[in-house]
C-alpha cells in the first residue's frame, strides 16, 4: 500500500520534543519554491530524487497551494469531500511537489542536521539530495527529520517534498472549515548540537506564594532565573517566592536553560490547574471562561498566518475580556501560544483529530470510527503525544483536548492515558465522553442554559466534574442572541464554568465574484459537495472586524456589573478572577434626551475580587424626561494589550420617572382631511404593515423559516379595505394576507394633523387562522433617498430584542450606509430596538406612548433575501423604513438551541403610534 493511504502516522519520523526558543543553528526555508502540482499520485512524475525544475512555477512557503491559484478551495463541514472507504482516498488526489536548495552552513559541521516542518496539509514525503527521507501526516503537527548523512556542510543541499491533498489522515482531520493544502507553516533546517538540550520539560507550579520550579531537559545544565536568584541543575526542585500566572495577570519570569551547547530561553509562568468539589481552579480561583472557539484564518492567506495576524487576535481577545481559548481543533501555530503565555489567556489546547463524517455510530457492517479502530490507534496516540510534547511548556495551556467530534471509542481512551502519562498536571477534555467515563472536565457544545443549569444543579451526575460548554452562542449570521440566559447559569452554580463561543471569526475567503470583491463561502468555488455559509459563524468579520455578536458578547462577559442598586445608589460588582479594581478609572456621563448635562469622575472604593460596593449617585437633575446615567470604567494605565482609556466595563440608570405619553394633538375636524391626508401621503409614500425579515441563518433551522413560508408570510398583499374621514381623523383600513390563505391583519391607520405634521395610529388585529409567531410587525414605508439618520434609542449598534446588552440609550447618527451590518450571507440586520424618535434627513419620527424599532435601508427586504454576498446589495432610488412594533429575536438556532418562546413574537393585537413631522 502506498504511504498515502497508509494508516500508520509516519516514517523516519524524529521523536517528538517541545518547541524551543534555543539558540540552535536554523536556516529558515520560507520564501519560494519551484513547484508543480499534479491531478493526482499517479500523474506526478516519479522524478524527485533528481528533478528538473526548470519548467516549474514558484510558490510561497508557507501558503496553501489553493489560494495561489493552483486547485480550488472546498469547503465541508460534517461530510467528507470523499467517498468514505477508508483509508482509501480518490485516485484524483492533488499532488504538488516542492523543491528548492539550502545553502548548508560550513557552521553545521559535527551537528545532527534536522530538516523540521512545523505545518504540511495533508501528508508528505521528503527527499534530500536523491534519497527518499520519510514521510509524515498530522497537518497542524511537527515532523522532523534526521537528515545528517544527506547533506554536506559547506555545500548546496536540494530538498524536494510531495505534499498530497488527500491521505488517510484525512480522515481523521475532517474539522469544520477550507480543505486547503500545502506547506502552510514554516520550514527550517537545524543545526542539533550533541551537547545541547532539545526536548525540555518545565515544571513551574504555585501555591501559598510559593513558586515550584523543576526542569528536565534531555541533556543537563543548569537552569537561572535571574529575577528570582534562582540557580539550580536540571531535573532539581526548587521554590521560591513568586508572583504567579493567571490569564488576568500573566507574570512570566525569564528562565535561561544553560548546556555545554548553548542556552534554551524559558518563560516560566507559575501556576497550578487543579479540580477539587467540581471546580476547577487555576493558583485556587475559579475560572470562569468567558472563551471563543479559534480556528486559524485570514481571508487571503487561510490558515497560514504571520505573526502580526496571531497578534491581532490576541489583542482583539484581550480587548474584549475574553480570557480563554479553545483552539478548535488542532494545535495552533506554537508562536500563538507564546503569546496567549505573554498576554494572558487560558488555552484549551486540542488535538489535530476530528471524525465527524463517520457520524456518532460505525455503519455496519465494517466501516468502524477511526476512533473505534486498532489500525488507527499509533496515528491518533502518536497525534496527541506530539502535541502535548510541542506545547508542554506553556503556562496559558490548562486543558489538553483529545479533538472534536470523533464519537466515543477506545483510540481515545488512549489518547487520555497517553496524556495523563506525559503530563499528569492537566486536565484531559474531550465533549464526546458523555458519560464522563474518563475525562476530567465534562463538557458539552450547545446545550441549552435550562440544559446546563441541571448539570450544575446535581452533584451527583458526571462524577461531579467541573463543566464547560466547549460551544456555544453559535454567532453564525445576525447573533448570537440569549448570551445572558447562559451567564446567568454561569453565576449560579460553580460548577459551570462557562464557556467557548463558536467562533472567533468568519472564514469568508476574499475573492471576486463577477467582479464584485466578495468573501466566499461553501460553494462559490464550484464544490459539489459543501455546507455553504456554515463557515461565516464567527464573532468577527473575515477581515477581523467586530460584527454586532462581538460587542454583546463583550457587554455579557464584561468584569464589572454596574447596576441600579435599587436604593438610589449605584452598585458595582468586581468579577475579575485576582485582580482588584485599582487599575480602573470611573467616570460618568448625564444626559437628557441624548445631550450631556454632566460629566465627572466617579469616586469608587476599590473592589477586591467578587465584592460589591455601593456609590452614591452623582448630584444630578433628573427633572427633564430620558435622563440617564452612564457609568465607565477604564484602564487608567496603559497596558501590553490595549490604552489607557480602553472601556472595560459600564452600566445605565434612568434617573427621571418615565412619564405616560403625551397626547396627541389634533386639529379641527374640517381641516383634517385634506390637510392630513396630502401630508401623509406626501412624508410616507407606499405605507404597509409588515411581516417578514430577510431570514437569518438562525430562522433557517429548525424548521422556522419554512413554517413562516408555509404561512405566506413572505408574500403578502395589501387590501384598502376603506378610507375616508372619520372622528377627527384620516382613517384608513387594510387588509393585509397571503395569497391562497384566509387569515390576515386587519389594520386601521388613523391619521391626524399635528404641529407641523401628522400623527398615526395604527392598531393591527389578527383574524383567522394566524400563525402563531411572526418574524415581525410593523409598518415599512418608502421615503426618497436619505442619507443620515440621527436616532434617540438604542445605540450604535443593531440590537434585538434577545442581543441588545451592548446597546445603550443615547443619541446617535449614522449614514444610511453606516446602519447595515455586512453579514458575509446577507440577511436581516441593522434593527435598533426602543427607538424614542428618529430624523431621516429632513423628517422626524416620534414614538408616541410605546417605542419602535427602526429599519432604515437603501434596499428592499427582498433585495436583502435574494442577494447572496453583501456585495450584491446596490442602494435604489427610495429609502425603505421599516417602524416595527416588535420583532422575533435572533437567538442561535443556526447550531443551537431553539429561541425561546420569551423572544419569539406571538401574534397578537397591536398597536403603534408615531408623529411625522416635517423639519
Ligand atoms: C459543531 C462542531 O464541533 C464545530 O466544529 C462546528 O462545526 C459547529 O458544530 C457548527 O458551526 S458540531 C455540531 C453537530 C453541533
Amino acid at each position: 500500500m502506498s504511504y498515502v493511504e497508509d494508516f500508520a502516522p509516519g516514517e523516519n519520523v524524529l521523536p517528538a520534543r517541545a518547541w524551543l526558543d534555543d539558540d540552535t543553528e536554523r536556516v529558515a526555508l520560507g520564501g519560494d519554491w519551484s513547484f508543480r502540482l499534479s491531478p493526482s499520485v499517479a500523474d506526478a512524475p516519479d522524478d524527485l530524487k533528481d528533478p528538473d525544475t526548470s519548467g516549474w512555477d514558484t510558490l510561497a512557503v508557507p501558503g496553501h497551494w489553493q489560494l495561489s491559484g493552483y486547485g480550488a478551495p472546498a469547503y465541508t463541514n460534517v461530510v467528507y469531500p470523499f467517498p468514505l472507504e477508508p483509508p482509501y482516498v480518490p485516485t484524483d488526489n492533488p499532488t504538488g511537489d516542492y523543491v528548492r536548495t539550502v545553502a548548508v552552513p560550513a557552521s553545521f559541521a559535527g551537528a545532527r542536521v534536522v530538516l523540521r516542518f512545523e505545518g504540511v496539509d495533508s501528508r508528505f514525503k521528503v527527499y534530500v539530495n536523491g534519497s527518499a527521507v520519510g514521510w509524515s501526516s498530522g497537518s497542524r503537527l511537527p515532523s522532523e527529520f534526521d537528515v545528517t548523512s544527506l547533506v554536506t556542510p559547506g555545500s548546496e543541499a536540494r530538498i524536494a517534498v510531495r505534499v498530497h491533498q488527500w491521505s488517510a489522515g484525512s480522515y481523521v482531520e475532517d474539522q469544520d472549515m477550507w480543505w486547503l493544502s500545502g506547506i502552510f507553516r514554516e520550514v527550517n533546517l537545524l543545526a542539533q548540537r550533541p551537547e545541547a538540550a532539545t526536548d525540555v520539560f518545565v515544571h513551574s507550579s504555585y501555591a501559598d506564594g510559593v513558586g515550584t520550579l523543576r526542569v528536565d531537559a534531555d541533556v543537563a545544565g543548569t537552569v537561572v532565573v535571574p529575577e528570582l536568584g534562582l540557580e539550580t541543575p536540571t531535573g532539581v526542585e526548587v521554590t521560591a517566592p513568586v508572583e504567579p500566572w493567571s490569564a488576568e495577570v500573566p507574570r512570566l519570569y525569564d528562565g535561561v536553560l544553560q548546556t555545554a551547547g548553548g542556552a534554551v530561553r524559558l518563560r516560566i509562568g507559575f501556576r497550578t490547574v487543579a479540580i477539587a468539589d467540581g471546580v476547577l481552579t487555576v493558583n485556587g480561583n475559579r475560572v470562569l471562561f468567558n472563551g471563543v472557539n479559534r480556528h486559524e484564518f485570514h481571508p487571503d492567506r487561510g490558515r497560514a498566518l504571520t505573526e502580526q495576524d496571531m497578534l491581532d487576535d490576541v489583542l482583539i481577545m484581550k480587548r474584549a475580556g475574553i480570557n480563554a481559548v479553545r483552539t478548535s481543533h488542532y494545535p495552533p501555530h506554537p508562536h500563538f501560544l507564546s503569546l496567549c503565555d505573554e498576554y494572558g489567556l487560558y488555552v484549551v489546547d486540542e488535538c489535530d483529530l476530528e471524525t465527524h463524517g463517520f457520524g456518532y455510530e460505525p455503519e455496519p457492517p465494517d466501516l468502524p470510527n477511526p476512533v473505534m479502530d486498532p489500525r488507527w490507534r499509533d496515528d491518533l496516540v502518536t497525534r496527541m503525544q506530539r502535541m502535548i510534547h510541542r506545547d508542554k511548556n506553556h503556562p496559558s495551556i490548562v486543558i489538553w483536548s483529545l479533538g472534536n467530534e470523533c464519537g466515543m471509542g477506545e483510540n481515545l481512551k488512549a489518547m487520555y492515558d497517553a496524556a495523563k502519562e506525559l503530563d499528569p498536571s492537566r486536565p484531559v477534555h474531550y465533549e464526546r465522553d458523555l458519560e464522563a467515563e474518563f475525562v476530567d472536565i465534562y463538557s458539552r457544545m450547545y446545550t441549552d442554559p435550562a440544559g446546563c443549569a441541571e448539570i450544575g444543579a446535581d452533584a451527583s451526575k458526571y462524577r461531579n466534574l467541573p463543566f464547560i460548554l466547549c460551544e456555544y452562542g453559535h454567532a453564525m449570521g445576525n447573533g448570537p442572541g440569549g448570551l445572558l440566559d447562559y451567564r446567568d447559569v454561569f453565576d449560579k452554580y460553580p460548577r459551570c464554568q462557562g464557556g467557548f463561543i463558536w467562533e472567533f471569526i468568519d472564514h469568508g475567503l476574499r475573492t471576486t465574484i463577477d467582479g464584485r470583491e466578495v468573501y466566499a463561502y461553501g460553494g462559490d468555488f464550484g464544490e459539489t459537495i459543501h455546507d455553504g455559509n456554515f463557515v461565516c459563524d464567527g464573532l468577527l468579520f473575515p477581515d477581523r472586524t467586530p460584527s454586532p455578536g462581538m460587542h454583546e458578547f463583550i457587554k455579557v462577559i464584561e468584569p464589572l456589573r454596574i447596576l441600579a442598586a435599587g436604593n438610589g445608589a449605584i452598585s458595582i460588582t468586581n468579577r475579575h478572577e485576582v485582580l482588584d479594581t485599582g487599575h480602573l478609572t470611573f467616570t460618568y456621563k448625564i444626559e437628557a434626551e441624548g445631550n450631556q448635562l454632566t460629566t465627572g469622575t466617579l469616586d469608587v472604593p476599590t473592589i477586591a475580587p467578587s465584592a460589591t460596593v455601593e456609590v452614591a449617585l452623582p448630584a444630578h437633575d433628573a427633572s427633564a424626561p430620558e435622563t440617564w446615567l452612564t457609568v465607565t470604567a477604564a484602564l487608567t494605565e496603559p497596558t501590553p494589550w490595549a490604552e489607557a482609556g480602553h472601556r472595560i466595563a459600564w452600566g445605565q440608570l434612568r434617573l427621571d420617572e418615565p412619564a405616560a405619553a403625551a397626547p396627541a394633538v389634533s386639529g379641527s375636524p374640517a381641516e383634517v382631511s385634506a390637510g392630513v391626508r396630502g401630508i401623509a401621503v406626501g412624508v410616507v409614500s407606499n405605507a404597509r404593515v409588515e411581516v417578514w425579515r430577510a431570514p437569518i441563518d438562525n430562522d433557517a433551522q429548525p424548521g422556522v423559516v419554512e413554517s413562516w413560508r408555509e404561512e405566506g408570510l413572505h408574500r403578502v398583499q395589501q387590501r384598502v379595505v376603506s378610507q375616508g374621514e372619520r372622528d377627527g381623523a384620516y382613517e384608513v383600513v387594510t387588509r393585509t394576507a397571503p395569497p391562497a390563505l384566509q387569515w390576515g391583519l386587519r389594520s386601521t391607520w388613523r391619521w391626524t394633523a399635528t404641529e407641523g405634521g401628522v400623527q398615526l395610529d395604527l392598531s393591527v388585529v389578527p383574524e383567522g387562522q394566524f400563525p402563531k409567531v411572526l418574524p415581525r410587525l410593523g409598518i415599512t414605508f418608502e421615503l426618497p433617498k436619505v442619507e443620515r439618520v440621527e436616532w434617540f434609542g438604542t445605540g450604535p449598534n443593531e440590537a434585538y430584542v434577545d442581543t441588545r446588552e451592548a446597546a445603550a440609550v443615547g443619541k446617535y447618527s449614522a449614514t444610511v450606509a453606516e446602519l447595515q451590518t455586512p453579514y458575509v450571507r446577507p440577511q436581516e440586520n441593522g434593527h435598533r430596538i426602543d427607538t424614542r424618535w428618529a430624523t431621516l434627513d429632513g423628517l422626524r419620527i416620534d414614538a408616541v406612548g410605546t417605542l419602535f424599532g427602526l429599519t432604515v435601508r437603501d434596499w428592499t427586504t427582498h433585495d436583502l433575501e435574494t442577494a447572496t454576498h453583501a456585495a450584491d446589495l446596490k442602494p435604489g432610488d427610495v429609502t425603505h423604513v421599516t417602524l416595527d412594533i416588535a420583532q422575533t429575536g435572533v437567538g442561535t438556532a443556526a447550531c443551537g438551541p431553539a429561541l425561546p418562546e420569551r423572544d419569539q413574537l406571538k401574534t397578537a393585537p397591536a398597536n403603534l403610534s408615531v408623529r411625522f413631522t416635517q423639519q
